[in-house]
């Protein structure tokens, strides 16, 4: 299966790739679904929304603030490094995660599409003016926004949020222009992100998903990768590199 995929990679010249928490699993950081998944034993439906933290900012502050934590102490893995190359690698090479975690931006990578924004950064919930992401947010005195008095949340899409729509409209742009996609570590349940792979093979894209388990994408792909991420990725670079 490496040496197909290889070969039918070598030849393609714009390389997209979407990652999810998958491709941070082997750095220790918690997917949100599945057996080994679920931030502890909040689902992401119940903190990960609006209406939480109208409810109960506290409670959605605290969750933020243990995962910061998490997220400061782990590393990018091979996965990682291994999109950082492909950068080089391809005519023109594209980044879109899901992932919060700044783990791309950490290993190296340059170009990335942060489809759901960035678990450091704060904004207030009122006007979006950004807040200063080195302050320690106290869930008992959550900060007001110096501009209009709103209260400061993390700068992340929650559930019922759009999209920035200059984000998502250049990742599908990239998408459909794509003749190589590459879906690593994503249960490709959450839209819009979804659809972006479904788009690429829409517009005749070779469609390789790498995942540890079936998705609803994987009856669509042309090859799928039962690895993890960070064992697969690194070969897949190496074997491209002996080409070019
Ligand atoms: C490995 C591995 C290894 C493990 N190697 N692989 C129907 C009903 C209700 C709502 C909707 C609906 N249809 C659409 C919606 C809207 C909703 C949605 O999609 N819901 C679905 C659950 C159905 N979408 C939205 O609300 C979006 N906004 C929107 O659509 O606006 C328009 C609109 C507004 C109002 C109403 C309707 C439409 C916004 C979505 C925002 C998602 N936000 C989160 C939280 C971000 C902040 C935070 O982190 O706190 O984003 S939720 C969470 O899911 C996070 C992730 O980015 C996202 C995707 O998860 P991901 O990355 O796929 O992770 P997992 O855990 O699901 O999968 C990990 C995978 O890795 C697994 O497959 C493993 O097997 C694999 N894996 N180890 C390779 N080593
Ligand atoms: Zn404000």
């Amino acid at each position: 299966m490496l040496d197909q995929v290889i070969k039918v990679a070598r030849d393609c010249e714009r390389c997209v790739v979407l990652t999810g928490a998958g491709i941070s699993a082997e750095s220790g950081v918690p997917t949100f679904r599945g057996k080994e998944g679920l931030w502890g034993k909040f689902r992401p439906e119940e903190l990960a929304t609006m209406e939480a933290f109208m409810a109960n900012p506290q409670i959605v502050w605290e969750w933020y603030n243990w995962r910061r934590e998490l997220i400061s102490e782990v590393k990018p893995n091979p996965g990682h490094y291994a999109i950082v190359e492909m950068e080089n690698i391809f005519d023109h090479f594209t980044l879109i995660t899901q992932n919060v975690d700044d783990l791309h931006r950490i290993a190296g990578s340059k170009n990335i599409i942060e489809l759901h924004g960035n678990i450091n950064k704060n904004k207030c919930l009122k006007c979006s003016e950004p807040f200063p992401d080195d302050q320690i947010i106290s869930p008992d005195v959550i900060p007001a926004c110096p501009k209009c008095g709103g209260q400061i949340r993390p700068d992340v899409v929650w559930f019922g949020e759009m999209l920035n729509a200059d984000t998502i409209q250049k990742a599908f742009d990239e998408s459909s222009k794509a003749d190589l996609f590459l879906s690593i570590g994503t249960s490709a349940i959450v839209q819009p992100a979804a659809s972006l792979p479904v788009e690429a093979k829409r517009s005749q894209a070779t469609l390789i998903e790498i995942n540890v388990n079936n998705t609803s994408l994987t009856s669509i792909v042309d090859f799928f990768i039962a690895e993890p991420s960070g064992e697969f990725l690194p070969k897949l670079v190496e074997g491209l590199k002996k080409i070019i």
